[in-house]
């Protein structure tokens, strides 16, 4: 196979607010979840900010944002998709009037993506919900949740949206069940939250997410607008059809979202569980309508498939992105369990766009390692081959599924500078072209320093992915 991409395919790299900027408390930021985290997703949070949390800092991206887009120039960066820190613009969520001095701070970073000609990808929340909100109303649970958001989306986009035409309303919302507190804001701990709380939460979610993409088109002429979901293609561990049927629960699972993003109402499987769990969501007329705002298009982080089981005795728990699941046998994995598998996403790919027939956009891929900075004709840099092939087995299969007439808008890879890791908040998980110079004890330097992969990616994009091997 040639491999080839559209003309106009948008390439680029993605970050979030709270992984990169650090500057917690600067310029009037609130606190967000994220800042009493300091061990990511698995670990307890504490009451206060503590210096052990990385975020705290981040990578400097505050300061440091036109350093790192000059490099993301460099490689030929057509597309960055960044986050909007809420707690800057609205530092404890629920005021009417946003923080000038966080509005400003995302002028400069636009200014500065403008001027080196790449297109802004904006994912409005992206895990970073302010800490009062999960502490008063206790995050998404509580609908009022709602309103602080619509205030906050309309606030951004007649801000931005004259120079913003692609945005995301919530990154990986499916992942709201399974990690509450950083994905939803919700203070209780995950045990003692019933079934029925959790999916009043996903509803309050999904009917924000509609309302941002009616204002975003009331507001600005000619926006595209999607949603974000955590894909996982899944695999049965056997061929028994009750294996089949335990893939399609949690197919099920994942992909009520893109259902009601892309249809505008809940589908019936959804519906059934429901039914059998005897929940009841608070669904009022005026959610039904909005849901009838469906997205422009469909955006996915893409990391890892799993396997899953119907049978119980052979149900093992893998590592994975915020959801595990079985191991896959046939499968290599990352040095943080997470296994590896390339044709998993032009399946994904396949799946999504028969699925719901909108384009799509790969916003989040990429290979989590240890990297090693080395000296190479005295200059400093990681010979990061492994990282190098990840991503070449990666793009191929997106060649692929375009080749199977799948609309793909986009790719941009995950922390395309090395960023602090929302599942473990460590700096060791590096998956950027860029190496920062910071450890998990948090010491280091901060400077930037070009890893091999840098001039890697660099040539796929001047050749439109000509130079990728199959
Ligand atoms: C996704 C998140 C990101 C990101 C990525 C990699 O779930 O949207 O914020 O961090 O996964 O995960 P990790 O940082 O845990 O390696």
């Amino acid at each position: 196979m040639t491999v080839r991409f559209p003309d106009g395919f948008l390439w680029g790299g993605a970050t979030a607010a709270n992984q990169v900027e650090g500057a917690y408390d600067e310029d009037g930021k609130g606190l967000s979840v994220q800042d009493v985290m300091p061990r990511g997703i698995s670990g307890p949070r504490t009451d206060a900010p503590t210096p052990d949390n990385l975020k705290l800092v981040g990578i400097d991206h505050y300061h440091r944002y036109a350093e790192d887009i000059a490099l993301f120039a460099e490689m030929g960066f057509t597309v960055y998709r960044f986050s909007i820190a809420w707690s800057r613009i609205f530092p404890n969520g629920d005021e009417t009037e946003p923080n000038e001095a966080g509005l400003a701070f995302y002028d400069r970073l636009l200014d500065e993506l403008e001027r080196r000609g790449i297109e802004p990808l904006v994912t409005i929340s992206h895990y970073e919900t302010p800490l009062h909100l999960a502490e008063t109303y206790d995050g998404w649970t509580d609908r009022r949740m709602i309103g602080f958001y619509e205030r906050y989306a309309r606030t951004l986009f007649e801000r931005y949206g004259s120079r913003v035409k692609y945005w995301l309303t919530f990154n990986e919302i499916n992942s709201l069940v399974h990690a509450p507190f950083m994905s939803g804001g919700i203070n209780t701990p995950k045990e003692q939250l019933s079934d029925a709380q959790l999916y009043q939460a996903m509803h309050h979610e999904l009917v924000a997410s509609a309302r941002a993409t009616r204002i975003a088109r009331e507001v600005i002429p000619g926006v595209q607008i999607g949603c974000m979901v955590l894909s996982m293609p899944v695999y049965p561990l056997t061929p028994s059809p009750q294996d089949a049927l335990a893939v399609m629960a949690t197919d099920h699972g994942n992909l009520v979202y893109g259902d009601v993003h892309t249809r505008g109402r809940y589908p019936g499987y959804f519906l059934r569980s429901l039914r059998e769990k005897g929940i009841e969501l608070d669904i009022t007329d005026a959610d039904r309508d909005d849901l009838g705002n469906t997205v422009d298009f469909v955006s996915f982080s893409y990391y890892m498939s799993i396997a899953e089981t119907g049978d119980p005795e052979r149900r093992t728990a893998g590592e994975g992105n915020i959801m595990g699941g079985v191991p896959n046998p046939t499968l290599p994995a990352s040095e943080w369990g997470w296994q590896i598998d390339p044709i998993g996403l032009r399946l994904v790919l396949n799946q999504f766009w028969d699925r719901w027939q909108k384009p799509l956009f790969i916003v989040e891929n990429g290979l989590g390692a240890k990297d090693v900075l080395v000296e190479v004709d005295g200059v400093k840099t990681v010979v990061d081959d492994y990282r190098i092939a990840y991503m070449n087995d990666h793009l191929v299969q997106v060649a692929e599924a375009i080749a199977d007439g799948v609309e793909v808008l986009g790719y941009t890879s995950w922390g395309c500078i090395d960023i602090v890791s929302a599942s473990t908040a460590q700096l060791s998980k590096r998956y950027g072209f860029i190496y920062v110079d910071r450890n998990d004890d948090g010491t280091g330097s901060l400077e930037r320093y070009r890893k091999k992969s840098f001039g890697w990616y660099r040539d796929v994009i001047a050749s439109n992915g000509g130079v990728l091997t199959v």
